[in-house]
């Protein structure tokens, strides 16, 4: 027991509520600037909104630990919905088998042997889009199209069926909320996505060159067991499609919005890679995940009980002035590093380097042929209890 606290200052807004989810900043600077801990009623867990400590306890997993689920629901209480992720949904030391065989699987080597290939795969998907006209909605035509291309042909799927991932990553990343009206939406399509996505992180139907069939040859060597490798497949599945669809999202609607930023990249493709980081800081596309306490634990002059969920709001914390000079502006020239996109710590995201090799491919085929990228028509918003998420960027284009 720590004695001595103070009860943290209250909010009853719904941080999964449309309103939020339309635009989560108001709410962000409200928590942030209510205190270092706020205890959020509506859902009676507590939330962290400042960089300082959102990174303190990204780093801390002893005392804010993950392997009670990173949803709201608690695993000590309740059942995980489906097996438990035995990287994010784990702590050490399970945590590190199956982590050690995805970041050697989503090593250089990976990268060296994917780059060649999604550079031409970009240039090839940017000149149809492009033959098609000057307008096109970016966000099905390059954010969605370019990674259901590439990434599953680099893990191994068949073509025939892929496009399932969305609505699949879609529906898990609404897991992580409450179980309100966008969870009830993914439900009836659920047994069948499940089934399909299981079935295509067996051994026998990936194919036997790509990241999959490394996973299940780490199986092989004893890394992790065969019970196992269908699991950590499954990880990759759910979680390298839909983020870096709205990352390039994100990326695609700031650079549309800030044409002085494009002129940049366009003299300077090498920044392709600097505009995606910067983007992922800006929008945070993964905008919360929770951790459970596994002791009491202080926050200022609060205290957080042994057991209790805890929001951790990676968006706001990447906006926090007290970190972040002038945090609202999208700025090719600000150093974005040390930003909580990609999370920190012992589960800091294992794919972000595929990530960004996808996005270097396809603003550098991008900025190859297009002069300038300007909105068409209104954006929309496509609502997640996780993602920062878009459903429609038209923009119009001049070549050159
Ligand atoms: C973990 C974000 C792309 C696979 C994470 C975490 C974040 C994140 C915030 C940390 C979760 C936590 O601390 O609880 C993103 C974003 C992406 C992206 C914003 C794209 C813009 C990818 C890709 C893959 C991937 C392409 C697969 C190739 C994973 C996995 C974990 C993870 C397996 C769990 C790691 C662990 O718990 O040890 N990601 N991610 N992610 N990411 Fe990503
Ligand atoms: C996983 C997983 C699922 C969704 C997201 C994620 C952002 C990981 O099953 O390991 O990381």
């Amino acid at each position: 027991m720590i004695t001595a606290h103070t009860a943290p200052p209250v909010d009853p807004t719904d941080p999964f509520g449309h309103d939020v989810l339309e635009d989560p900043l108001p709410l962000h600077a409200a928590l942030r600037d209510a205190g270092p801990l706020v205890h959020l009623t509506e859902y009676d867990v507590y939330a962290l909104a400042r960089y300082r400590e959102v990174h303190a306890a990204l780093v801390d997993w002893q005392a804010f630990q993950s392997g009670a689920g990173v949803g709201l629901s608690n695993f000590r209480h309740e059942e995980p919905w489906r097996p438990a992720s035995l990287l994010l949904e784990n702590d050490p030391p399970r945590h590190d088998a199956p982590r050690r065989v995805l970041r050697a699987v989503l090593g250089p080597g990976a990268l060296r042997r994917l780059r060649d290939a999604w550079f031409a795969d970009a240039r090839e998907l940017v000149d149809r889009v492009l033959a098609d006209g000057d307008e096109f909605d970016a966000v099905a035509r390059l954010a969605e199209a370019f990674p259901l291309r590439v990434f599953p042909d680099a893990v191994g799927i068949p073509r025939e069926g892929r496009e399932q991932l969305l609505p699949l990553g879609d529906h898990n990343f609404n897991a992580f909320g409450p179980p309100n009206d966008l969870v009830r939406k993914g439900e009836p399509r659920l047994p069948e996505l499940s089934a399909w996505v299981a079935s295509r992180c067996r051994r026998d139907t990936l194919s036997g060159d790509g990241i999959g069939a490394r996973i299940w040859a780490a199986a092989d060597r004893g890394d992790i067991t065969a019970e196992q490798a269908p699991l950590v497949v499954r990880s990759l599945l759910l979680a390298g499609v839909d983020t870096t669809v709205h990352g390039l999202s994100a990326t695609l609607y700031a650079l549309a919005t800030h044409p002085d930023q494009w002129r940049r990249l366009r003299e300077q493709p090498h920044l392709a890679r600097a505009a995606f980081d910067e983007a992922v800081r800006w929008e945070s596309p993964v905008q919360t995940f929770f951790r459970t306490t596994t002791t009491d634990v202080r926050v200022g002059d609060h205290v957080v009980p042994d057991g209790r969920k805890v929001l951790l709001f990676l968006g706001a914390a990447n906006r926090d002035p007290r970190r972040w000079e002038d945090p609202d502006s999208f700025d090719l020239s600000r150093d974005p590093s040390g930003h909580v996109g990609f999370g920190m710590g012992i589960h800091q995201c294992v794919g972000q380097h595929i990530a960004r090799l996808e996005a270097e491919a396809l603003l550098t085929a991008l900025a190859g042929r297009v002069r300038s990228i300007e909105l068409a028509a209104p954006t929309v918003r496509h609502h997640n209890n996780t993602l920062r998420a878009w459903g429609s960027i038209p923009v119009r284009v001049r070549l050159g």
